[in-house]
């Protein structure tokens, strides 16, 4: 399997690092976290993915075209969207197109299995997917995400980027979001195959949003 992006943090708050990851059109997200106890060796990690309670299937094309997003993977974001001490996750999520996909077509998500998703840590470190209510579904083909409060307000924003467009989601303080992307002015990125220089564009912001996270 392929691990496409992965953020470390401390889930257990034990002072080891854990780890999130998103797998390449995988049907799980692995987490791991070092053991406890007598059976604690340093840099040793164990599968807790199903204890946590998250489900999350990236969802990516498979063309024989072989098209540059089928073969990136999901972003992933690890934030306190609430501010109640208990980190939170985000991750990133394709949206379907045919093959071949004509030129200019820009992937729409159709589904619910297309959403990005958000997850709420709740006291006991088990996940809730609140996706629906937080108002980060997602609209096209997302890959990257970032964080960040851009107004200094307190709590963390995010910004998603994706093949057609990006988008900027102002956190309400209770981990709903407003898409402010017209207002703020930052959705660029459009047109894809017959605008080559677009995927060199993307390709950049792809890269950019993995040396900053
Ligand atoms: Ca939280
Ligand atoms: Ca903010």
């Amino acid at each position: 399997m392929a691990i496409e992006g992965c953020r470390d943090f401390a889930w257990r708050r034990d002072r080891r690092a854990d780890r999130v990851c998103s797998l390449y059109r995988s049907q799980q997200v692995f987490w791991w976290s070092p053991p406890t106890g007598s059976e604690l060796v340093p840099g040793r990690f164990v599968d807790v993915t199903k204890q946590t309670g998250i489900q999350f299937l990236h969802q990516a094309a498979h063309t024989s075209r072989k098209y540059l997003i089928e073969t990136m993977g999901s972003g992933v974001a690890v934030f306190d969207c609430d501010n109640d001490g208990r980190l939170d996750i985000f991750f990133a999520n394709g949206a379907p197109y045919s093959d071949p996909t004509p030129p200019g077509f820009i992937p729409r998500k159709t589904g619910p299995e297309y959403w990005d998703r958000l997850f709420h840590q709740k006291p006991d470190g088990t996940f809730e997917d609140i996706t629906e209510k937080s108002g980060l579904k997602g609209v096209g083909y997302d890959m990257g995400v970032a964080v960040g409060d851009y107004d200094n307000d307190g709590y963390e924003d995010i910004y998603v980027t994706g093949y057609g467009g990006n988008h900027l989601y102002h956190n309400n303080g209770d981990c709903t979001f407003t898409d402010v992307t017209d207002k703020a002015g930052v959705g660029a990125m459009a047109g894809p195959h017959r605008r080559p220089g677009l995927i060199l564009i993307m390709t950049v912001c792809w890269i950019w949003l993995w040396l900053v996270m």
